[in-house]
């Protein structure tokens, strides 16, 4: 991605709520993705569908491609985590069941959670998290490319916009495709009305100093972490957990209990 193109993405995501960053998977990647998922399916009652950074190698690309995590830090900072990784077949004959913002059960978009002080409006002067959709076959007009409604990300109220059917857009995507979208933004998923299943993978992504989904921390297999190299503790928050111990007795870059206090780690 050149900068120009970079530069494009950022000025789409700020006046859209949303951007399509293309080839980040390669077909290949997207095959394997598929076949995983197809594999996946079968233990989709015991959590299948999941934190799938645990359950397959070829997921881990997901927080792998510089441009990409590039883009995502460009709007969350350095240290933005990785939330929940979920995947996602939507069958012929599915989909289209009405849009939503995310962040309404861990996040600010949580009715509860909009304070009076604010008139209760939600944040929407900088972006608090971030969901990415990896397209991992053709996202189309027809078979349940994800929709959403331009610039709703601005709107302040948690209500969905009045008009939101004539706004809502189809967005169509290349296999390999990632679409960014602000967490503000109202969107789901379209009818497929196809022939095939659209396969993707869902990864949300936060703030440092906000709260995931998941308490990816702990639940991340080490061999995981350590694959994800330098980057890999601050992408699954193994820093930002808080101390279930006295400060004296925590190491913060390690995120667990100083060494003569291990035996109280939690796992
Ligand atoms: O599958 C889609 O197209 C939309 C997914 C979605 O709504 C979400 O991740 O919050």
């Amino acid at each position: 991605m050149t900068q120009e193109e970079f530069d494009q993405h950022v000025l789409h995501m700020q006046l859209q709520g949303y951007a399509v960053l293309p080839a980040i998977l390669t077909p290949d990647e997207c095959a394997e993705g598929i076949d995983q998922l197809n594999r996946l399916a079968r233990q989709r009652e015991q959590g299948g569908f999941e934190l799938l950074f645990n359950k397959a190698r070829i997921f881990e690309r997901s927080y792998q491609v510089p441009q990409l995590i590039r883009f995502i830090r460009h709007f969350l900072g350095a240290d933005a985590l990785l939330s929940s990784m979920h995947g996602s077949i939507l069958p012929p004959g599915s989909g289209g069941g009405g849009l939503h913002a995310d962040g309404a059960i861990t996040g600010h978009n949580r009715s509860q959670s909009l304070a009076a002080a604010d008139g209760q409006r939600r944040i929407t002067s900088h972006i608090i998290a971030l969901n990415t959709i990896h397209c991992l076959t053709p996202f189309t007009a027809t078979n349940g490319a994800t929709q959403l409604v331009p610039g709703s990300h601005l709107y302040d109220g948690l209500d969905l916009p009045a008009d939101h059917l004539r706004q809502a857009r189809i967005v169509a995507a290349e296999a390999g495709s990632v679409l960014v979208f602000n967490v503000n933004t109202w969107h789901g998923s379209s009818a497929n009305q196809s022939e095939a299943a659209r396969y993707a993978v869902l990864n949300p992504w936060r703030r440092q100093w906000t709260r995931c989904e998941y308490e990816v921390a702990r639940l991340v297999k080490p061999e995981v972490v350590d694959r994800a190299g330098e980057d890999g503790k601050i992408i699954f928050g193994q820093g930002a957990t808080p101390p279930y111990l006295e400060m004296w007795q925590w190491d913060r870059e390690q995120g667990g209990p100083k060494g003569e206090w291990a035996h109280l780690h939690r796992a």
